[in-house]
């Protein structure tokens, strides 16, 4: 093994400003690295295992729950199951959010994740990812979670798994962003990209063009412009693979766009459909500490304070030129 390999634990313990002490930051995301491997490792053999499909039941979101998306949630409450300094479990998969009494100290955070991003790439051997948030809880707040619904700007650490050819571990903590790849020959992740700085302009666009006739003419509207092939800077592709965390993956290291717009309904409001507090909120606070932006079309995505553990934001985030690019073309109005 050569010397400059650095493990996700050894870069933890010695990264300098993060926003969460080291100590606790690492016993969370040695759990996190568990979790990552212990889902990858799965993945791999679900479809000779009976791992893919349904289980039968609506989650809180009122989709249909594979059955990877309930192994994957079991293993973040398995994993946890001696959290501390965690002691607050909140997940796409759970209605209400799981609390360790037992580790609720003056110091104690929540994890708030989505197990598994993607879920309509299980069954076709596509890229999934798990996406993580921390925070800090108040002192004494009990089962309540007030103290959580703040606004995204008061993460203290943040992160995403993208389970593609390779594993890969991105996080921050208020100090830059790193990236790590499982190494199955020794079983760690080891540090490939640190402090990734996103370029300020892409060449692709995401978004599911089969809903465009749903969105705000303002969408349609910058479609049409980044496409029209007039320049360089009008020579857009479209990249779209059903993953969220592998299209902001792309755009993290090459630049670009990805967007969820709202949906319009009849009274003229448009919701989205990702999850403010455990898809939009991390990967917001990924692409700001990497130089890009991220926006719900009308404001800072960042400062939007949530409706509830499970609220719903249209997004546009990704390289800095083209968010702002999305926001002066009013694209939710
Ligand atoms: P899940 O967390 O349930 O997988 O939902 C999120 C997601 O799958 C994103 O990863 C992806 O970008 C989007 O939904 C795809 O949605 P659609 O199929 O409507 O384009």
């Amino acid at each position: 093994m050569s010397a400059q390999t650095t493990t996700l634990l050894r870069h933890v313990l010695t990264r300098k400003g993060t926003l969460v002490p080291t100590g606790d930051l690492a016993l969370i995301l040695e759990r996190v690295e568990i979790i990552g491997k212990r889902i990858a490792r799965e993945l791999a053999r679900s479809s000779i295992r009976g791992g893919l499909g349904y289980t039968g039941e609506t989650n809180v979101q009122g989709e249909e729950v594979k059955k990877l998306d309930e192994w994957t949630n079991w293993v973040f409450l398995d994993t946890f199951e001696r959290g501390d300094p965690v002691c607050s479990l909140i997940s796409e998969e759970m209605e209400q959010a799981e609390h360790r009494t037992g580790t609720c100290g003056a110091n104690s955070y929540a994890v708030l994740y989505d197990p598994l991003d993607g879920s309509s790439n299980t069954d076709i051997n596509g890229s999934l990812g798990t996406i993580f948030s921390i925070r800090k809880r108040a002192p004494g707040h009990g089962t309540a979670v007030d103290d959580i619904l703040k606004p995204g700007s008061e993460q203290v650490a943040a992160g995403y798994i993208l389970y593609g050819p390779g594993t890969q571990l991105a996080y921050t903590a208020g100090a830059g962003v790193d990236i790590f790849t499982l190494d199955p020959t020794i079983d760690q992740f080891v540090l490939w990209r640190e402090n990734v700085k996103m370029p300020r302009r892409g060449a692709t666009y995401s978004v599911n063009q089969g809903n465009i006739t749903k969105f705000h003419p303002g969408v349609r509207k910058l479609i049409d412009h980044i496409t029209s092939r007039k320049d360089k800077s009008t020579s857009y592709s479209l990249r779209y693979t059903g993953a969220f965390v592998a299209d902001f993956h792309r755009c993290l290291l090459e630049g670009g766009l990805f967007m969820y717009p709202g949906e319009v309904t009849p009274d003229g409001k448009s919701k989205g459909k990702l999850r403010l507090m455990y898809e939009l909120d991390p990967m917001a606070m990924l692409a700001e500490q990497a130089g890009g932006k991220a926006s719900n079309g009308r404001k800072r995505l960042l400062d939007v304070v949530p409706a509830g553990l499970h609220d719903r934001q249209p997004i546009y985030i990704g390289s800095a030129d083209e968010v702002e690019l999305a926001e002066r073309m009013e694209v939710e109005g």
